[in-house]
């Protein structure tokens, strides 16, 4: 691109934002306006958005720090957050002004906004939900933190290979200037590892020796939306303590004088791909150790500088554990209590439950955090004293008040006995929080029957609660569906701000649901966001697609709970029928185009299968003559927040089938649902509660009910029943697939012999109501009307489902803190 009117042309009424951009090309980045290419002018547009925000920022720094207040901390492992500068100019209500004098210089806004690289620190739902928790909490001009690691990589780029598998390959994410982070060189911590523990009196101890590693802050802004008000995300970076060992390099060992500094950078390298499962390795338990203590350490500096006794420490904060990755705050912070501030064993321990919160987001047995205890011992030699003591008086109360229970003892025992001994950390997080929550009301209540009962009996119900999963509005409406918040402004008569800030005022377009005006201008919102998702997919893959076709979309990470697999078996049953109808026949049959995204951990073998088994349905059916009019399909690669913008607002319909009982929330269905798509779902997570704002009418439910599972698989295990009698349908799509009709066939045996044997996921007892409620959809969607007055209700009913009522149920029922506004 050249800047045609060049800088002296325009320079005497230059608008404010173009002047700061021509700054920052000069300046910042030592180039010539003349000759920029897009990457540069994204970087000088970024670099002039975040002067906004920087003088926001310090702003809200100074207000906060001006009187005591209260303060609330998120402590989370991920935080997914995407592409900033959009939602930054979206934030500060300077989008308008930013086109205009983008286009000035002889720029599109858009083209450059696709420059930016996905902040990618998170594997899904839970990262997610940790970033429109901050959005939402300075939007709402709460005082809120929150606390991460900064990867030198995010979550891995997905590559498809020649035969349909999933490659991996490392996310640089840092490899160009991020302008949205300033590193606190003065901000730093010791953080230890190693070394050993001496018990000096009674519980307080020394820990001393081992190896000592330095935490290194940088800060991200967080822009609230219409406000001042700039909150802070706090991430940190490992680095050696000293630059390399002296010694060794003077004596010519250059590889020994690194290896320590290299072994320090090391623990913020990676994020860990895998979602679900834990692995037990020790850079993970390092990275969760560096990040909880340099952020304990980073709070009690800020207490301190209030000069209140420690005692008052719950009084001005709180602290909410994402998942039990940040547990080890718990013994952490009773070590900073016992052995350096000096108070007893009970003092510190009243300040610890009255500090912390925790969430919980899975009720999968295979993704409850264990550490090996020689590990912790090894590792963290202090810490595993406290776990061992906290462990031994809370028995003892467990004793008290049920004398006797051996079993009860050993279930709620922070170590879980075995060989090797583990560290339970969901235990030490419920007993050494304040309040335990789920993410959505039917994971809440079955987080109260399975893993938390016996701590149900044991604290009484009061601690346990519910607070259903949200999603930021401003991201999930406005930024990735422009025109849809624009015709919802113009329909309500209300500015956007009205709205985004308050998403139940959505529900003032059910009194306009059928007005024709209105359906026919929502179909067009829609049909031009499938066009863009038309545009995408042919510039990335090639491939022309049928926008007039039904969207179908599933995109989530994989995983077999997940089901996709029932998706893709559901397609080839689809496949199989279209291609056995006559020419007449077909006529009538509902043009759908299938989408798919979404990342398997590296090591998940069946998940990476499924991956495999849709990219090859796709490579056969998108050029079946017979068909490909008629069903296609598309597995995106390396499926991104960003991706989500442009298919979540062009979806007609999407799939949330998950075994009843195991997805804990899900935000995907919210999001889709604020977007006027419709669900076809299983009777599980935040499906239920969206059911009951928009009307089951307004869902297409389907099997198995969460009660039901646990009796089909033990029917399952114990009384088998080949899949040709039990669903001789799908036993149909398995031997298609088993056969090599889709490729080499044996490959696929593990996936399927996953169905055919045990059928955990129970794919043979939903695969027959699942095909019902795929034709319930194409029967709905051929009356085009009624299918967006669908649409419209169900916008009209999400209010609930927005992370700012998530973020003040947490605010009001744990944090106790208030909105604090920026004059
Ligand atoms: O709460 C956010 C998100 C839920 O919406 C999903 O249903 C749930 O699967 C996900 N859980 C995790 C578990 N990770 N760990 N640990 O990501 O949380």
């Amino acid at each position: 691109k050249v800047w045609k009117d060049g800088l002296r042309g325009v320079d005497k009424d230059i608008p404010d934002i173009t002047k700061s951009f021509v700054h920052h090309v000069q300046t910042s980045l030592a180039r010539q306006a003349y000759n920029l290419d897009e990457a540069g002018a994204y970087q000088a547009a970024a670099l002039s958005a975040r002067d906004n925000l920087l003088v926001n920022w310090n702003e809200t720094q100074l207000h906060f720090n001006a009187k005591p207040t209260k303060r609330a901390y998120y402590l989370s492992l991920e935080f997914l957050m995407g592409r900033t500068l959009d939602n930054a100019l979206l934030n500060l209500g300077l989008k308008d002004k930013y086109t205009d004098g983008i286009n000035k210089l002889g720029f599109g806004l858009e083209d450059l906004l696709e420059q930016e690289r996905d902040a990618a620190l998170g594997n899904g739902g839970l990262g997610r939900l940790a970033a429109c928790y901050l959005d939402s909490s300075a939007s709402q001009e709460l005082p809120v933190w929150g606390y991460g690691l900064r990867y030198q990589y995010g979550i891995f780029q997905q590559l498809i290979g020649p035969d349909g598998s999933q490659l991996e390959a490392p996310d640089p994410w840092l490899q160009h200037d991020n302008p949205w982070e300033i590193p606190r060189a003065d901000v730093t911590y010791e953080i230890r590892f190693y070394g050993h523990s001496e018990r000096v009196d009674g519980m307080k101890a020394v820990w001393s020796g081992g190896q000592e590693v330095l935490a290194m802050a940088y800060d991200v802004m967080i822009p609230g939306y219409d406000t001042k008000n700039t909150n802070n995300l706090r991430l940190w970076e490992s680095k050696p303590k000293r630059g390399f060992d002296l010694n060794s390099f003077n004596a010519g060992d250059y590889e020994r004088a690194v290896e320590s500094s290299n072994s320090a950078a090391a623990i913020t390298s990676v994020l860990y791909p895998n979602d679900h499962t834990t692995f037990g390795k020790e850079l993970r338990l390092k990275q969760q150790y560096f990040w909880t203590a340099a952020s304990l350490s980073d709070i009690l500096r800020r207490f301190k500088n209030l000069g209140k006794p420690i005692g008052e420490f719950p009084e001005y904060v709180s602290i909410q554990l994402n998942d039990t990755h940040p547990t080890l705050a718990i013994p952490e912070l009773m070590r900073i209590l016992v052995d350096e501030e000096d108070l007893s064993w009970d003092s510190a321990w009243d300040i610890v439950t009255r500090t912390f919160f925790f969430t919980n987001h899975t009720v999968l047995p295979e993704a409850l955090e264990k550490w090996p205890v020689t590990l912790m011992q090894q590792l963290l030699p202090r810490h595993m004293q406290i776990i061992f003591d906290i462990n031994m008086i809370f028995l003892q109360a467990v004793e008290k008040k049920f004398p006797g229970d051996r079993d009860k003892l050993a279930r709620m025992s922070l170590i879980e006995e075995g060989f090797p001994q583990n560290v339970r950390m969901a235990n030490l997080a419920c007993i050494g929080s304040r309040k335990v929550n789920g993410v959505a009301e039917l994971h809440s209540e079955l987080l109260k029957a399975t893993i938390m009962k016996d701590f149900v009996e044991f604290f009484g119900t009061d601690k346990f609660f519910n607070v259903t999963n949200g999603i930021t509005p401003r991201r999930w409406l406005d930024q990735c569906n422009p025109r849809l918040s624009q015709l919802i402004s113009e329909t309500l008569k209300l500015p956007k701000a009205s709205f985004l800030k308050d998403l139940s005022q959505l529900e003032g377009l059910l009194k306009h649901v059928d007005e024709p005006g209105l359906i026919k201008k929502w179909a067009a919102v829609k049909q031009s966001n499938k066009e863009r998702l038309a545009h995408y997919v042919e510039t990335t893959t090639g491939h022309q697609i049928n926008t007039q076709a039904m969207f179908d979309v599933q995109i989530k990470r994989l995983h077999e709970y997940k089901r996709q697999t029932l998706n893709i078996l559901g397609v080839i049953y689809r496949y199989l029928k279209i291609k056995a109808m006559t020419p007449a026949e077909r006529k009538k049959v509902n043009p759908k185009v299938v989408f798919f995204a979404g990342k398997a951990a590296p090591g998940y073998y069946i998940a990476k299968l499924t991956i495999r088994l849709i990219v090859n349905v796709a490579r056969i059916i998108n050029v079946d003559p017979d068909t490909k009019d008629l069903l296609s399909l598309f597995f995106l690669p390396d499926y991104s927040v960003s991706l989500a913008e442009i298919l979540i607002p062009a979806s007609d319909i999407s799939q949330h089938i998950s075994t009843a009982g195991t997805e804990a929330s899900g935000t995907s269905n919210m999001k889709f649902c604020l977007n006027g798509g419709l669900l076809v779902g299983t009777v599980d997570g935040a499906n239920i509660e969206i059911a009951e704002e928009v009307g089951e009418q307004n869902v297409f439910f389907f099997g198995h009910l969460t009660p039901a599972v646990e009796d089909l698989r033990y029917q399952h295990m114990y009384h088998p029943v080949p899949i040709e009698q039990k669903c001789p349908e799908l036993a149909n799509v398995i031997n298609e697939v088993s056969s090599g009709r889709f490729g080499d066939g044996g490959v696929y045996e593990p996936l399927l012999n996953t169905i055919r044997q045990n059928d955990y996921y129970l794919l043979t007892e939903d695969f027959d109501s699942y095909i019902k409620a795929l034709k319930l959809v194409d029967e709905a969607y051929q009356d085009r009307t009624e299918w967006i007055k669908k649409s419209i209700r169900t916008t009209a009913k999400m209010g609930k489902f927005s992370s700012d009522r998530a973020i003040q149920d947490y605010a009001q029922e744990c944090w106790n803190i208030e909105s604090n506004k920026l004059p």
